[in-house]
């Protein structure tokens, strides 16, 4: 199974660790696309990479081939809502991840969207049991 796994890049690095370790439990499942988006190091400036016309062509490609797209929602991110209404609107199959305690409040674009499986977690093992639980069907 290939995964698009999406995550705030531009958005915000807040929870960087945590798609990290929300990618490491997706590679249980097939191969995820976009292992980056976990990258630690990776800031929010990203001035130093390829041109944005490149990674948006490049990333599209990616979501077109993809099965499945699971996205963490919480640092609210243009380009991971951008993802989400491409994958629906290309018929993918779609989990979004939200952590309400947060304090954020999330989008009514996404948590209205009859296509999009949203889980609303508190602790890892929550997010965990969901991702099983949407992968294994
Ligand atoms: C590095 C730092 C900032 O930008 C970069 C290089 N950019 C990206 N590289 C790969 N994927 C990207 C990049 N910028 C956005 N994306 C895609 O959009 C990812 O798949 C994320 O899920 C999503 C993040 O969007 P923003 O709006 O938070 O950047």
């Amino acid at each position: 199974m290939k995964i698009y796994f999406a995550g705030s890049i531009r958005g915000g690095r807040e929870d960087a660790e945590l798609y990290f370790e929300i990618i490491n439990s997706l590679k249980n499942f097939g191969k995820v696309l976009t292992e980056h988006v976990g990258d630690k190091a990776l800031s929010s400036l990203g001035d130093d990479g390829p041109t944005d016309r490149f990674i948006h062509d490049r990333d599209l490609e990616w979501l077109k081939t993809a099965d499945v797209l699971v996205a963490e929602v919480t640092t609210i991110s243009m380009g991971v809502g951008y993802e989400i209404g491409r994958a629906v609107e290309a018929g993918k199959r779609v989990l979004c991840l939200f952590r309400p305690e947060s304090g954020k409040n999330l989008s009514a674009m996404i948590a209205g969207c009859p296509d999009i499986e949203l889980i609303n977690y508190k602790t890892f093992e929550d997010a965990q049991l969901a991702i099983s639980s949407f992968l294994e069907r």
